[in-house]
């Protein structure tokens, strides 16, 4: 810092983006009912631009290498959580195989729901299919028995009950994206909605 620099006072607080305030509780955040899927039928599917699919069913999923994260996640609706613990693959895994030039994703939900990210925002250690958090199985109502988590996004982005990811030349605007929300939705740059 050079002197004379009159920032902030430095505190052990990192910076939250902004807008948002810190939560210590979990809220749940659904657009509609909570999909109970078993986890003998569930499975997960990345589908790409030429139609290729590739399919894991609960099992293939947890043999593959599991990772762990903690981050803090940024609700559009303004509350904050720091430091979450998940457990879950990550798509650089399960991308691993998969021949795409497609450069948009878009995640499907058991129950319907969808959101759309640039693909490469799915790579570089950033997102994971998670099913556990703090210690335990994912409950069903914050997505279980798994859940797409992309924290570097507002966590709309973090489609709950993923059911699968669709690879794309087009971007394909989701559910709240649709409804006004923000195509991208980096917390930092606060772009909530269309426009922002
Ligand atoms: N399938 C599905 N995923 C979803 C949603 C939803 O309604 N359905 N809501 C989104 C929103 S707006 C947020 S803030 C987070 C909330 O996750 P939580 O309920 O675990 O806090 O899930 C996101 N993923
Ligand atoms: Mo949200």
């Amino acid at each position: 810092m050079s002197p004379g620099f009159q920032g902030r006072p430095r505190s052990a607080e990192p910076a939250l983006p902004p807008g948002q305030y810190l939560t210590q509780d979990f809220p749940v955040l659904s657009a509609g009912p909570t999909p109970r899927v078993p986890l003998e039928t569930w499975e997960f599917v990345i589908s790409t631009e030429s139609g290729a699919e590739f399919r894991w069913s609960w099992d293939e999923l947890m043999a593959l290498p599991q990772e762990t994260a903690t981050v803090d996640i940024h609700c559009v609706t303004r509350w904050s959580k720091r430091d979450t613990g998940w457990q879950g693959v990550s798509l650089d895994t399960l991308l691993e195989g998969v021949d795409t030039g497609a450069r948009y994703a878009q995640a499907h939900s058991y129950g319907g729901y969808t959101t759309n990210l640039p693909l490469d925002d799915l790579r570089g250690g950033r997102a994971w299919i998670a099913h556990r958090y703090d210690g335990g199985p994912l409950p069903a109502e914050h997505g279980g028995p798994a859940r797409l988590l992309v924290p570097h996004l507002y966590f709309w982005k973090s489609a709950k009950w993923v059911r699968g990811i669709r690879l794309s030349v087009q971007d394909q605007p989701g559910f709240w994206e649709t409804a006004g929300y923000h195509d991208y939705g980096d917390p930092w740059r606060e772009q909530r909605y269309q426009g922002d």
